[in-house]
């Protein structure tokens, strides 16, 4: 990192972050994001929030199961509580922009920090042969949709640490190879209880849209009955919750539990386990199935609804991604100018 370049302090707070429409939203993408978006916006920080359909075709995505996911992420935003006047609701293919920062900083980032980066391990598996390119320089399109709108915060769970990390080493680089001060050093920002929603099968394993198993997880869409029977169906072990956090260590599937419970009922740890301390998953589980029905029901039912009238969520885009515009476009063109571009 060079010591020389701007922190992300000399540049006005602005916060982005995305989500990808490549399924229906988890649990993880509402607690680990979603919900910590509607508290930024609360902040009057200027906020943005993309659906980044563009990084969701890294892998074959069905058209129109794409349309639909896009339009239904955007509703799950709303439904949340984003409101699309205070905040940028846009999606990504919409701003030609991303692509073209992309591009610039394919030619900035090394192959040597994509082929360390986790999720590409994760995601092409054995067969990096046969992955596509875009999944390998996805998290150069990442530091261009963040970099794009000079972003100073980015709120995102602890599985996008290291993408964020990337970003800050392409903006320092840019600056350097450039001789300026023109991209922040992006912040993320990874707090509360759930910034790691595990699968409910597997507690070694991020809870995801994309796991085979829809028992993994809880879907934004489940109803009542689905939501109740994946958390009894839940894997746990056989011993008491203890009353005290350090008794969590080593129990990964109890552990995810506890923070589902904390994180949705804007709670510490200790404060749920001074509560549930020495009772059994017999006891717990029934209160985690309905603490989880009352908190996501109300948003499931909003997004149905809002999901009755495609034209107007399209509009929402459509003026969220004018807006997004206003900002990208000098970015872009100073950047073109730094670069050496005419035009
Ligand atoms: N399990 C999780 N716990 C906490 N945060 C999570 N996020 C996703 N899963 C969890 C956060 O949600 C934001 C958007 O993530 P994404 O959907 O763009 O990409 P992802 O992290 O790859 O999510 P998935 O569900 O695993 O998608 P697929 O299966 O398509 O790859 C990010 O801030 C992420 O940290």
């Amino acid at each position: 990192m060079n010591e020389a370049v701007q922190t992300s302090s000399d540049f006005t707070p602005r916060v982005f972050s995305g989500i990808q429409p490549s399924g229906g939203l988890t649990l993880g993408n509402y607690l680990g994001a979603m919900k910590r978006f509607v508290q930024t916006q609360e902040t009057g920080v200027q906020s943005i929030y993309c659906m980044v359909d563009l990084h969701a075709i890294t892998v074959w995505q069905d058209p129109e199961k794409l349309r639909n996911a896009t339009r239904e992420l955007c509703a799950g935003y709303i439904a949340s509580g984003l409101d699309p006047k205070k905040s940028i609701l846009f999606n990504q293919s919409q701003v030609p922009e991303h692509a073209q920062l992309g591009w610039i900083f394919n030619c900035v980032a090394r192959m040597g920090w994509m082929q360390r980066m986790t999720q590409w391990k994760d995601k092409a598996g054995k067969n990096t042969q046969n992955a596509s390119l875009g999944l390998f320089a996805y998290p150069a399109l990442m530091a261009a949709d963040i970099l794009l709108y000079h972003a100073t915060h980015v709120p995102v769970g602890e599985d996008q640490k290291q993408h964020v990390e990337l970003t800050r080493d392409i903006a320092a680089k840019f600056n350097h190879d450039y001789g300026v001060d023109f991209f922040p050093i992006s912040e993320p920002v990874i707090e509360g209880a759930a910034t790691r929603v595990m699968s409910l099968r597997d507690g070694s394993k991020k809870m995801s849209k994309s796991d085979p198993s829809d028992a993994s997880r809880i879907n934004m869409t489940d109803d009542a009955d689905a939501i109740a029977k994946k958390i009894r169906k839940a894997k746990t072990d056989a011993e008491p919750l203890p009353s005290e956090s350090k008794g969590l260590e080593d129990r990964a599937e109890a552990r995810n539990l506890v923070n589902i419970f904390a994180a949705l009922n804007d709670q510490s740890i200790d404060q749920v386990l001074a509560d549930v301390g020495g009772k059994q998953f017999s006891e717990f589980k029934p209160m985690l199935a309905e603490l989880a029905v009352e908190k996501l029901s109300p948003i499931s039912g909003e997004m149905a609804r809002l999901m009755q009238d495609t034209k107007e969520i399209d509009k929402i885009l459509q003026d969220g991604a004018l807006r997004a515009r206003e900002i990208a476009t000098p970015i872009l063109q100073e950047t073109y100018r730094i670069v050496g571009m005419v035009g």
